[in-house]
């Protein structure tokens, strides 16, 4: 059973430094690629605002063969259970999970392999304290939500499939937890049933990509640039760091992505 404040308290965080390939990464549309110096400097005020929320964070080595495996979260999901290896579900990218599996493993996590034939990212898979919503999409597919759901039933967690609108790469693009029982998501989810037992926030109009945010411990970590979807979580008095994201959202990333969070103490 997910003990409270699973969802957005955490002692670590594992992040990839960006591949000098990153100019590679995949996009849904091309608003030109990303450069490697600029990633690379938003990348270090993200993990800085990490740690300034108070967490232990790893850094691994640049993988220059995954252009996109800066966005660590899709390769695997870290509960008090263990690393869960994940399979992306695009070509370029599934390789990535194996990879990640020795790094996780020397770091003291347990290791659960996914011998599915499904595809799972972890940019679908929203962990609340309640329940684990996973969002069928074009990266995860049913075979991938029924592996994970057994694998996750067996420790007594809730897990639902969803629907990710078809316009939209992950769910989680599109929503994160701001605490036990709120969530901030976009006007095209905050209205589907899954969130119907949440107190839901929406992001004003026009600042969508502000939904991929993060809840680490006291803080909410939210991209820059969206001053009406700050000043909604300010008065609802959420405490904000805001976060450079212009070079990762070039390849559809966000906070979310760039880092695998977990507690060592609620492991223990
Ligand atoms: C991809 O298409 O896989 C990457 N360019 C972006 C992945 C972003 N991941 C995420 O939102 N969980």
């Amino acid at each position: 059973m997910a003990p409270t404040g699973l969802s957005y308290c955490f002692t670590h965080a594992i992040a990839r430094a960006p591949a000098r390939s990153i100019g590679h990464g995949l996009r849904a549309v091309d608003r030109g690629a990303p450069e490697i110096g600029r990633f690379e400097a938003e990348h270090r005020s993200y993990v800085n605002a990490l740690k300034h929320a108070g967490l232990d964070v790893t850094v691994l080595g640049s993988l220059d063969k995954f252009p996109d495996s800066v966005f660590i979260e899709d390769a695997a999901l870290c509960l008090p259970e263990g690393a869960i290896i994940l399979k992306p579900g695009t070509p370029t990218r599934t390789g990535e999970a194996d990879l990640l599996a020795p790094d996780l493993s020397s770091l003291g996590l347990k290791i659960h392999p996914n011998p599915s034939a499904g595809f799972i990212d972890g940019g679908d898979i929203l962990v609340t304290d309640s329940v684990v919503l996973v969002g069928l999409s074009s990266r995860t597919n049913r075979a991938g939500f029924e592996w994970l759901k057994s694998l996750l039933e067996a420790w007594e967690y809730k897990v639902l499939a969803v629907e990710t609108p078809a316009q939209v790469l992950h769910f989680k693009s599109d929503c994160c937890v701001l605490d036990s029982t709120t969530i901030l998501a976009t006007s095209r989810l905050s209205k589907q049933a899954c969130f119907a037992s949440f107190r839901v926030l929406t992001v004003p109009a026009g600042e969508e990509p502000a939904a991929n945010s993060i809840r680490v411990n006291d803080t909410v970590l939210l991209p820059t640039g969206f001053p009406a979807t700050a000043e909604m979580l300010a008065r609802e008095g959420y405490s904000i760091n805001q976060v450079p994201v212009t070079q990762p959202s070039l390849l559809d990333g966000g906070l979310s992505c760039m880092s695998l969070r977990f507690s060592r103490i609620l492991s223990a």
